[in-house]
């Protein structure tokens, strides 16, 4: 039998105030182990169903709700990643543990990619196993709240049961996504120095594309997004694009661990000495473990990188000691009427100072008038970059 349930009835001895019952789902060929972690885990208000294959699985994902997936790796039709990515195609927020009794290090990389919550090796305790639990069902609990919320705000148009809705309107919208290119200029020769790649989008329902990358985070996506990106900006490269211009890449910190952005077959890589990853000061980059590792990998292959919207985010230092970059980029908020504000003048001018200092270059976004770009020009920013000089157009064919 490919699906067995078992429930005790809520209430039977609950402590605190009663709720819905929660819903485990075990997925495990092994019955033995199935059984037995049924036993394990069974209790007042909680529901455990198991399935015994990758297609009694998704049957069951597809059609109903849950609120902890455990998942063993290798399963008759399916693995545990394949699981996983059924999850996060239909059930955003649902805690995932794989459990495998043979851990590699790829499965495991790739499990943490599609946010598994842990990755338990064969044989565990049980104890180890209920406090992971107790964890994922709290957590199951806390997303909930906040979708609860979410909806008490009027906000948040993709309720949990539109994700398979905004899935295929993300598929689409990296199917029709291109790549426009914007020109930064070398302020000393007025020559284009490279080009910040910018990403557009074709897709109605999501047409900005800061509504691409929303919809890239929530659906676990972001690496997806990030690797189609360099697919188009390598073509551009391979393509029109004169062969002494630097590319600018936004990275969202999270693709830092996307272990493809290291593989020497990335269509990238080619051309990475002319490529300068953006990571923007306005996410959190400390929650990417072992930043100045990879980084260093990434300049070893003969990356620059630089920090982006300077001036925006968090405040500290914080990116220049993890990132060391090459380059940083002034935000345009610094930028915009520079000419009328002593204060921005001043700023900016200290960050030039200190960025001579450590020998990096600076980039002053966001230029829109003659008056802005004579200032940033006096004040010693070696690029520029912003509508006055060049607006993001679609210049090499990369779609
Ligand atoms: O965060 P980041 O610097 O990567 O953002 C770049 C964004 O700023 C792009 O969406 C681009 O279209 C926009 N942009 C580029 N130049 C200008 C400008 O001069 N003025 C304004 N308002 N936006 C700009
Ligand atoms: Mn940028």
């Amino acid at each position: 039998m490919a699906i067995a349930t078992s429930t005790i009835p809520p209430g039977a001895a609950a402590d605190d105030a009663p709720r819905e019952t929660e819903r485990i789902l075990i997925v495990e060929d092994d019955d033995g182990v199935a059984r037995a972690l049924q036993r394990l885990l069974a209790a007042p208000g909680i529901q455990v169903m198991v399935a015994s294959d990758g297609a009694a699985a998704t049957e069951l994902l597809v059609s109903t709700r849950f609120d902890l997936v455990i998942s063993d790796i290798h399963l008759p039709g399916a693995t545990g990643v394949d699981i996983l990515r059924t999850v996060r195609a239909y059930h955003l927020d649902v805690p995932v543990i794989l459990m495998t009794g043979n851990p590699t290090v790829d499965t495991a990389i790739e499990a943490v990619n599609l946010g598994a919550l842990k990755y338990l090796p064969k044989p565990f305790k049980p104890d180890e196993l209920r406090a992971e639990v107790r964890r994922a069902l709290g957590l199951s609990r806390l997303a909930r709240l906040k979708r609860e919320a979410l909806r008490l705000s009027g906000e948040g148009a993709d309720g949990p049961g539109d994700l398979a809705g905004l899935m295929s309107r993300f598929e689409r919208a990296l199917d029709g996504m291109w790549m426009a290119f914007q020109p930064i200029v070398e302020l000393r020769t007025k020559k284009t120095f490279g080009y910040e790649a910018l990403l557009r989008s074709r897709e109605p329902s999501l047409p900005s594309p800061l509504d691409v990358i929303d919809a890239a985070e929530r659906l676990h996506q972001t690496r997806r997004l990030g690797g189609r990106v360099r697919e188009l900006v390598g073509a551009a490269m391979n393509g029109g694009m004169e062969d002494s211009a630097r590319v600018f890449l936004n990275l969202h910190p999270s693709e830092l661990l996307d272990p493809s952005l290291y593989d020497e077959r990335s269509p990238m890589m080619p051309f990475a000495s002319r490529v300068v990853l953006e990571v923007t000061e306005r996410s959190a980059i400390e929650s990417v473990h072992d930043v100045r590792a990879r980084t260093s990998v990434l300049r070893f292959h003969g990356y620059s990188l630089a920090v982006d919207d300077l001036g925006a985010g968090y405040a500290g230092l914080t990116s220049f000691v993890t990132l060391e970059p090459e380059i940083v980029k002034i935000d345009m908020s610094l930028v915009r009427g520079i000419d009328a504000s002593r204060t921005r003048r001043e700023i900016v001018a200290s960050i030039v100072r200190l960025c001579e200092e450590l020998d990096i270059r600076v980039v002053a976004e966001g230029i829109e008038t003659a008056e802005e770009l004579t200032i940033v020009h006096a004040l010693g920013c070696q690029y520029a970059q912003g509508y006055h000089l060049g607006r993001p157009a679609d210049l090499f064919n990369a779609s």
